[in-house]
């Protein structure tokens, strides 16, 4: 059965030296790029915020990064500025082998509303179009790596499992921001959501 790799969120501004840098994540691009030749597809993601985007704490009066605040569609953890679209910092990072991919998929880009996962946005309805593109193409085995382990790869992971595919991370090649305990959170829901992590 055909099988994809989808490399959440692979960005400068994840890794080290970035707005919002992953401890190590640095460290999985090589990693990644070895891995790229072992699948029929290889899907890239792009966090693409606008400047004024709500999960951004300096949009919001008084608010410290990391903190959470209610969103109507429920809480929403507010991080610092990243991924501004079009700036270097939400560019892939420069070693990563961005012209195997077949698939760029772009998210985050409504002001309002956040999105962790490739599939849908945080309100977990409004859908990005990935479900209907490995569908047409028959992609229904799924491997995820990428930037953060315990946020956009958990989020994508549990929802691609929750719409059916066949669903692994490869832990070594992820890396956690890991705020409150958010690693052991995202581990205990992917596992709960069918995800095997290896
Ligand atoms: C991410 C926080 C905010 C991620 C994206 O890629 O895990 N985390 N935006
Ligand atoms: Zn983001």
């Amino acid at each position: 059965m055909p099988r994809a790799l989808i490399v959440i969120d692979a960005q400068v501004d994840f890794c080290p030296g970035g707005r919002l840098a992953v401890d190590g994540g640095d460290e999985i691009i090589a990693p990644i790029n070895d891995l790229m030749a072992d699948y029929d597809a290889v899907v890239l993601t792009q966090d693409w915020h606008p400047e004024d985007h709500s999960s951004f704490a300096d949009n919001h009066d008084g608010a410290e990064p990391f903190s959470t605040i209610e969103m109507d569609y429920g809480p929403q953890v507010l991080w610092p500025r990243h991924c501004v679209i079009g700036s270097p910092g939400a560019r892939f990072h420069p070693a990563l082998a961005v012209d195997v991919a077949d698939m760029v998929l772009r998210k985050g880009y409504r002001p309002d509303i956040d999105s962790y996962s490739a599939f849908f946005e945080n309100d977990h309805r409004t859908r990005t179009g990935l479900e209907g593109y490995l569908r047409e193409r028959g992609l229904l085995q799924i491997d995820f790596v990428g930037l953060a382990h315990d946020f956009c790869v958990a989020w994508s992971a549990v929802d691609a499992a929750k719409l059916g595919f066949s669903v692994r991370v490869i832990e070594g090649a992820t890396r956690a921001i890991d705020l409150n305990g958010s690693k052991k959170a995202a581990q205990d829901n992917m596992r709960a959501a069918g995800v095997t992590l290896i």
